[in-house]
């Protein structure tokens, strides 16, 4: 049985350059690192495939100077490409078993989850590092409806997987995630929105230690 690759807790960090206020993903990951973050997803849905092994690779170095685990959603191609980390993929991407297959044992997988059977599904039968579990509050950032709290509920007690919590997380909602047991969460635009990125992470950070 092989055995999980630990991802780190905190804040986990996903590109998202629609609600970045016109900096660039480079930019804000470079802020994201500077304020503490140990794990960053790159997250690219309206780039061309060039466009995004270009960006990708960038960002990919950048996060392997500053010690920061580099996921790469989607594209297992790309993640191989550029030597990332691991691959984040959603339930209509390529199986997880077919991925797995690709990256080898020493590569994260992540696999995004929306209800009660998906996040059993993963847990039991996927041989997955760690699920994503949202939206859990109603977001712009993805067309997904909103699961609620429920799910994170059955979660916490239920699956003994690593996951993220995500989906309409921001500054004033994140404590009551946290104290239903989320020890990872992802803020996409609150994060990547914000003017000091840096400052805004560090502070995020603090909630964990
Ligand atoms: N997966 C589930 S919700 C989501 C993703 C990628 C987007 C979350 O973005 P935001 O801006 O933090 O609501
Ligand atoms: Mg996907």
């Amino acid at each position: 049985m092989r055995k999980r690759i630990e991802i780190p807790k905190g804040i986990y960090g996903i590109t998202g350059d629609n609600f970045s206020n016109g900096r660039s993903n480079y930019f804000c990951v470079k802020e994201m690192i500077a304020g503490g973050i140990k794990i960053v997803q790159y997250r690219a849905k309206t780039k061309s495939t060039r466009e995004k092994i270009e960006e990708a690779r960038e960002i990919r170095e950048l996060c392997k100077k500053n010690n920061v685990l580099f996921i790469v959603n989607d594209n297992v191609d790309i993640a191989l490409l550029v030597d990332a980390d691991g691959v984040h993929i959603g339930q209509d991407d390529m199986h997880p078993d077919d991925v797995r297959k690709l990256l080898g044992d020493d590569k994260i997988i992540g696999l995004s989850t929306h209800s009660e059977e998906q996040g059993m599904e993963a847990y039991k039968n996927m041989n997955v590092d760690y699920i994503g579990v949202g939206p859990i509050y109603p977001t712009t950032t993805k067309d997904t409806k909103p699961v609620g709290l429920e799910y994170l509920e059955f979660t916490v007690r239920e699956l003994k997987l690593p996951f993220v919590a995500i989906g309409g997380i921001k500054a004033h909602n994140i404590d009551t995630i946290i104290s239903k047991g989320a020890q990872r969460i992802c803020l996409v635009s609150e994060i990547v929105g914000n003017d000091n990125i840096s400052e805004f992470v560090t502070e995020l950070q603090k909630k964990f230690s």
